[in-house]
């Protein structure tokens, strides 16, 4: 994978110059307090890694999930790049026979490939993503076990059982999480940075503990893109190709309302 342990409290990602570049920039911002510090770079065997700071160091036996928000997963770029020069992607096709045997065209099972953003656009509508702008990614218990089981989790109800079953129907958990999620609403949209950025396939991670610690994160940069000159994204209108809206805030709506209902049963 892209992950490494690194010293103490830190973990070692993969280098990606724009994901470098995004958090480089967020040590400034006023989102700062709400991702994972970055430390600068370290080499590892002729390999190039950031350091961020582990948001687990400070829990006991966490439960983490993974919420990748966003009304899409691919960026504008690869939607212009696979209409000039498509790829064939027999992974991607793979993949999606795994899930539906009958999702791909005709045209895509004598090919036994796809491209890129038919694949993410499938899975976009496949999940709540499209139509509540976030989806539940994957979630690890206390005990170690952890599911990726989503991809056909669509539903609002049952993104409410999922939760619940996350936060163990604790309601001071649920309580402690709808706050963190309300601050980090505020700090984003007074964020230059969130302004002024198209951000695609990153995560709110979640993380609690018995002890009844609970924070949330914002983590994964490597689709994040600054806008041209002095455009900026208001992160809740409707995307359409060429407004480079991302639906952000719009899920975060969603993700508040859920927790809430949870909360409040
Ligand atoms: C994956 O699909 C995820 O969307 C990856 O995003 C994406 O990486 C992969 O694209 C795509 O195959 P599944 O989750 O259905 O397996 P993430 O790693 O953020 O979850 P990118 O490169 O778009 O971030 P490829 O092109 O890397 O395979
Ligand atoms: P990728 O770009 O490879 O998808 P992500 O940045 O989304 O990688 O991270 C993948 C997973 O690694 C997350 O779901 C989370 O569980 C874990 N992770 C990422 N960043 C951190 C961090 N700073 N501290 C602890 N765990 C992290
Ligand atoms: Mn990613």
């Amino acid at each position: 994978g892209n992950f490494h342990a690194g010293e103490a409290g830190s973990v070692l990602k993969k280098l990606d110059a724009r994901e470098q570049k995004c958090f480089q920039r967020l040590m400034t911002d006023s989102l700062k307090d709400f991702v994972p510090e970055y430390r600068g770079n370290v080499e590892k065997n002729g390999e190039t890694y950031i350091q961020l700071q582990d948001l687990l160091a400070s829990f006991t036996q966490p439960c983490v999930m993974d919420v990748k928000m966003g009304v899409r997963t691919y960026l504008e770029a690869e939607l212009e790049k696979a209409r000039k020069s498509p790829t064939l992607r027999k992974d991607m096709y793979q993949k999606m026979i795994e899930v539906d045997s009958n999702a791909p065209t005709k045209e895509e099972h004598q090919q036994k490939a796809v491209t890129k953003p038919r694949y993410m656009q499938w899975r976009d509508e496949m999940s709540s993503s499209t139509e509540l702008g976030f989806r539940v990614e994957g979630i690890k218990k206390t005990d170690g076990s952890s599911t990726k089981d989503f991809k056909k989790t669509k539903s609002r109800e049952n993104i409410v059982d999922i939760i619940s079953s996350f936060v163990a129907s604790n309601e001071a958990i649920a309580a402690k999480y709808i706050k963190k999620l309300k601050e980090i609403m505020a700090a984003q949209e007074s964020s230059s940075f969130f302004r002024s950025h198209e951000v695609v396939g990153s995560s709110l991670l979640f993380v609690h503990d018995a002890e009844e610690n609970v924070g949330v994160w914002m983590i994964d940069f490597g689709k994040t893109e600054s806008l041209p000159g002095d455009k900026t994204l208001d992160h809740r209108s409707q995307w359409q190709e060429g407004n480079r809206e991302d639906g952000y805030l719009f899920g975060l709506d969603n993700v508040i309302s859920i927790f809430e209902e949870v909360h409040t049963g």
